[in-house]
């Protein structure tokens, strides 16, 4: 893999906000569209930087031995890229969305620091996913049945912190989630994947921290016993008050957000209008967002106009406004079909995962 700057794709301010080599969507980008993130605007997510790899020469590697010395494949196999090409396809629509996207709200809302990208609420996607599946390969390797852990690994550089050199991005996934609905994506709308999204081939874990969804996939490890990485131990669990001083269990689910298509602040004329936004959720389909203008005082219910969503996308919503001026805040909150939610508050943790408290949106309306 040659290294590269850290984002490959032209970020321009109107579509992105930079953090580093991250930049999050604005989500007014995604006003008018359909219910795809164009990839030109799909947030970006690196621990290093976006490596430029050869599909010619790139292999997938399946490999394990067992605690005992016995093998966790019968037949441990390399995959080229034609060879994944030739295997049966799936296309899935689902988001990707990082452990800490929203994280800045825990600053600049409920006044504690964490430590991360302050991402608002842009580190979120959904994009039409093709590819095989992780089972599809996995059984040509001859799974053993006693396999527990797989360890997806990614080709892009050592993630080196502090001055501690972490190796290669992986995490461990359980292998009952591995076979159940991963997906090993070559295409991402319809266009072979991007650099920055993956090239040229990444795993899709849906509705999980965007941590599982390991980008440049290069190799995963089969073991029969429980396999860790950083990304499992010290990051994405829950740290701090109320958790476990190794940290709560690792990260799977993600929670219930919503987000208004507007700029961040926004600068609206008086008059009467219509909201819109979008509501998503890993525990669940959502089943109802309201709105609200005064603080949180009073609610109405937005209209879904996709409430048959996709399980792994979300729904986009409206709601009439009449706005006067002066500076407002903005409210949302969605239901999903467990009876998730989100509370006026986000429980605190060192790393600012899994915001999903009710966001609020400021707006001024000028005269
Ligand atoms: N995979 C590799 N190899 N390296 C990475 O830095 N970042 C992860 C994940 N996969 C990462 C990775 C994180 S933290 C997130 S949120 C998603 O990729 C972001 O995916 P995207 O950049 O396509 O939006
Ligand atoms: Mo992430």
């Amino acid at each position: 893999a040659e290294p590269t700057a850290g984002i490959v794709k032209p970020t321009p301010p109107e579509l992105f906000v930079p953090h580093g080599t991250n930049a999050e969507m604005r989500w007014e980008t995604m006003r008018g569209r359909g219910l795809l993130t164009p990839a030109d605007r799909f947030f970006v997510r690196n621990h290093t930087f976006t490596p430029r790899i050869d599909a010619r020469t790139w292999r997938l590697r399946l490999w394990g031995t067992g605690l005992h010395g016995s093998p966790t494949l019968r037949n441990p196999v390399e995959f080229s890229y034609d060879d994944l090409l030739g295997l049966p396809a799936e296309t899935l629509a689902a988001r990707v969305e990082c452990a800490g996207n929203a994280r800045g709200f825990f600053t600049s809302q409920q006044g504690r620091e964490v430590s991360g990208t302050p991402w608002r609420l842009g580190a979120v996607g959904l994009a039409r996913w093709r590819g095989v599946r992780l089972s599809t390969v996995l059984e040509r390797a001859g799974l053993a049945p006693d396999a527990v852990d797989v360890l997806p690994r990614g080709l892009d550089a050592d993630y080196v912190t502090g001055g501690e050199n972490l190796g290669r991005v992986r995490r461990p996934l359980p292998v009952a989630k591995a076979l159940e609905d991963v997906l090993l994506a070559y295409e991402m709308n319809g266009a072979p994947l991007p650099p920055d999204h993956g090239y040229p081939v990444r795993l899709v874990v849906p509705s999980w921290v965007g941590i599982a969804s390991v980008k440049w996939l290069g190799d995963v490890q089969v073991a029969d016993e429980p396999l860790f990485s950083p990304w499992n131990t010290r990051y994405y669990r829950l740290f701090g008050p109320g958790h476990p001083p190794e940290g709560g269990a690792p990260l799977t689910y993600q929670n219930v957000k919503s987000a208004f298509e507007l700029p961040w602040d926004a600068t609206l004329p008086a008059g009467r209008r219509v909201l819109h936004g979008r509501s998503w959720s890993g525990t669940g389909r959502i089943r109802r967002t309201e709105v609200s203008a005064d603080g949180g005082a009073t609610w109405r219910p937005a209209r879904l106009r996709d409430p048959r969503h996709d399980r792994h996308g979300w729904t986009r919503w409206e709601v009439p406004w009449h706005a006067r001026p002066g500076r407002r805040e903005l409210l949302s909150r969605a239901v999903d079909e467990t009876g998730a939610s989100q509370p006026a508050t986000a429980a605190y943790n060192e790393s600012g995962y899994l915001f999903g408290a009710v966001v609020r949106h400021p707006v001024t309306v000028t005269g």
